[in-house]
């Protein structure tokens, strides 16, 4: 398997070529060479696999180096060399991360990210950076093993909270580079984190604290604002899942109310597809739905469908803004954090679908309160979750909190590619809107801006993917056409393709100017294409210019809505 022939290959990428692969045998070491030279060339660094996989290899699900947060079987690889370690951080810690060098290798290292308080190399989304784009490619457990609501992990364990703050994704970037250049016995050309949600997060760390780790950073949905945004979530659940109350919605509710924004907000982009392109510019008016109320206009409301009052004000709760209420914490009356957008209510996620998600309460509990009972729920009132997050503003545990809007030393040399889907159901779309114009604010509005960070709003995607809008385009978490093809773009060109568009950012300095994304016959690529749309740099949208609205090329990026 050592010598396989077809391992020398070219491939073009409209306009942007891979760097001139090397066979395996031409590398500086072998894969398991580096059993014994990892660790001597880098501290407390305990190896546990440096083997050859031969190309169509399917890592079985639940195999032996894999944690419930990740399971997934991940089928279809080419051919690599697996390494894997653990690296003792402290007496009372551990991190485990893999990289996977492969023998087509592009000279492109990159790097994957975790999801919500996701402990687990992320296997699944290895699978798109090494197969389709010929990159070594990393991903970490952040310092522990639990699934992504489990917070459980920061007991009792001021280490553990570190290396899920910064130094799990740090430190496996600068180990995996040393591996990476010890094998191919040079250094990668260029570096780019991929990941959406805690990776989006993890990305803008990465951005923030250690700005030369990456050229190109791809950063999704990012759950950066940890306090702000787990103290909302906490708030938002505490208000949804109170199934006593007479404001309780259940999901018929919810979908009630989801036919109603869009009777009223749909059109709005001038387009009848079931999504919201500009949601800022719908200001859904509830009303109709009151229970005897006379002027009920919308045919999905009758005597069963209707709410009370107080239903009506829990679901304009959810849409608004979290302020203080009380001078406990910050100022009575100041911004903590966004609510959600309109017209994604037909779909609700975590957040308001009656099961708290864990990483909110479990922060304030175990990082903030420092209690150490598992099972034990944080139930704290108004009043007392305004208190605690101005503690953990104030103390950050962990350092956890990606906010630092000063990245000038990033953009300096790298390019900054961030994008949000308008109907993201569980972390505020807005906050992502937040940052970009915190980093305007930050860096005193310099008009070069857009040559090194560009926003893009995806319309009517929930959290990362899904939902009714275009939420296919190549962005991080991809997985294979035998899974339904998720997230993968339409066509593998920079046009389309997210990460063939940093890929030519970087290195050739072709800005994008729009994305085509696309929305799949039932969510699967095999089955073709129902639409596609452009995706704009933010404070552009996608406008409809006439014609067929299921063609990208009839609608235009523009600033006037
Ligand atoms: C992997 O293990 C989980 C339990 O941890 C189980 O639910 C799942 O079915 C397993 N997956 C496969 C493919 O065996
Ligand atoms: C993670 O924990 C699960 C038990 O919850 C165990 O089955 C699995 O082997 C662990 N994975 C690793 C890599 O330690
Ligand atoms: C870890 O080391 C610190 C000193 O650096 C010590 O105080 C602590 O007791 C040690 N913990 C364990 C679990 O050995
Ligand atoms: C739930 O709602 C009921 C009725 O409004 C109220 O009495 C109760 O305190 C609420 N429970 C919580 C945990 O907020
Ligand atoms: C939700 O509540 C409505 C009353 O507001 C009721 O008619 C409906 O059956 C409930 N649906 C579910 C799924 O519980
Ligand atoms: C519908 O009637 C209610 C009173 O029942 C009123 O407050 C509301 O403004 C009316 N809505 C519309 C859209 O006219
Ligand atoms: C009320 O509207 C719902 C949804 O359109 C429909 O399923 C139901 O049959 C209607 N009920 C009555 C009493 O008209
Ligand atoms: C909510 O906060 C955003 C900032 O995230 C602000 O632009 C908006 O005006 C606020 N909305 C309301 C209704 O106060
Ligand atoms: C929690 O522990 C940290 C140190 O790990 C400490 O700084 C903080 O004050 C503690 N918080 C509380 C509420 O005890
Ligand atoms: C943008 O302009 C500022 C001020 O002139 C400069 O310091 C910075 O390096 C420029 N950024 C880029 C990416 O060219
Ligand atoms: C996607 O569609 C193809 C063709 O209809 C079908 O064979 C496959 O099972 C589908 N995949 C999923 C995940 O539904
Ligand atoms: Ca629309």
């Amino acid at each position: 398997m050592r010598f396989t022939t077809t391992m020398i290959f070219s491939l073009s990428l409209a306009g942007s070529s891979l760097a001139a692969v090397v066979p395996r045998w031409h590398y500086a070491l072998s894969c398991s060479d580096l059993w014994e030279a990892a660790p001597k060339m880098l501290p407390d660094l305990e190896v546990y696999i440096a083997d050859d996989v031969p190309a169509g290899y399917t890592l079985p699900a639940n195999s032996t180096w894999s944690t419930p947060a990740y399971p997934a079987a991940v089928s279809d690889l080419p051919a690599f060399c697996r390494f894997g370690g653990y690296i003792h951080t402290s007496n009372m810690s551990k991190v485990q991360f893999e990289v996977w060098l492969p023998d087509e290798w592009s000279g492109r290292f990159s790097m994957v990210g975790n999801g919500g308080d996701a402990g687990g190399v992320n296997f699944p989304d290895m699978w798109a950076p090494i197969k389709k784009y010929n990159m070594a490619v990393a991903s970490t457990d952040t310092g522990h093993n639990g699934t992504s609501g489990d917070g459980t992990f920061a007991i009792s364990n001021s280490e553990t909270q570190i290396d899920f703050g910064y130094r799990a994704v740090h430190l496996t970037t600068v180990y995996s580079k040393k591996i990476l250049a010890a094998y191919y016995g040079r250094q990668q050309d260029y570096s780019y984190w991929l990941g959406c949600s805690s990776g989006g997060k993890q990305g803008l760390k990465e951005v923030q604290a250690y700005p030369n780790d990456y050229d190109g950073v791809v950063a999704g949905a990012a759950a950066q604002y940890w306090q702000r945004l787990n103290a909302q979530t906490y708030r938002i659940n505490a208000i949804v899942n109170n199934r006593t109350s007479t404001g309780y919605l259940n999901s018929t509710n919810y979908a009630t109310i989801g036919k109603l924004v869009l009777e009223q907000c749909d059109g709005i982009d001038k387009v009848m597809d079931g999504f919201i392109t500009n949601p800022a510019l719908c200001k859904p008016d509830l009303s109709p739905l009151l229970c005897g109320a006379s002027n009920a206009s919308s045919a999905s409301v009758n005597s069963s469908t209707c709410l009370n009052q107080a239903q009506v004000d829990t679901m304009y709760a959810i849409w608004g803004n979290f302020t203080a209420q009380t001078d406990a914490g910050l100022p009575k009356g100041s911004f903590i954090f966004p609510g959600f957008e309109p017209g994604a209510e037909g779909s609700p996620a975590f957040s308001v679908n009656g099961v708290p998600y864990g990483p909110g309460p479990d922060y304030y509990e175990y990082q903030v309160l420092n209690k150490t009972d598992p099972k034990v729920t944080f139930s704290g009132d108004e009043t007392e979750l305004e208190r605690l997050l101005k503690v953990a503003l104030e103390t950050d545990p962990g350092q956890t909190n990606a906010a630092d809007p000063e990245i000038g030393d990033f953009l300096a040399h790298g390019k900054l590619l961030t994008y949000v889907g308008e109907a993201d159901t569980l972390i505020p779309t807005h906050s992502s809107h937040d940052y970009y114009e915190d980093v305007r604010t930050a860096l005193g509005h310099p008009k070069n801006l857009s040559d090194s960070y560009r926003f893009f709003t995806v319309p009517g995607m929930g959290h990362c993917r899904g939902g009714p809008g275009p939420f296919n385009f190549g962005g991080p978490g991809q997985r294979q056409d035998a899974l339904g093809g998720g997230s993968q773009a339409a066509v593998f060109d920079k046009q389309h393709d997210m990460v063939l568009a940093i890929i030519d950012w970087v290195e050739k300095g072709n800005a994008p100017d729009t994305l085509i994304a696309a929305k799949y016959k039932n969510d699967n690529k095999t089955q073709g294409i129902a639409f596609t749309r452009p995706l704009c740099p933010y404070p552009q949208f996608a406008k409809y210019m006439g014609g067929d609205s299921n063609d990208a090329s009839n609608f235009k990026c523009v600033y006037d809505w």
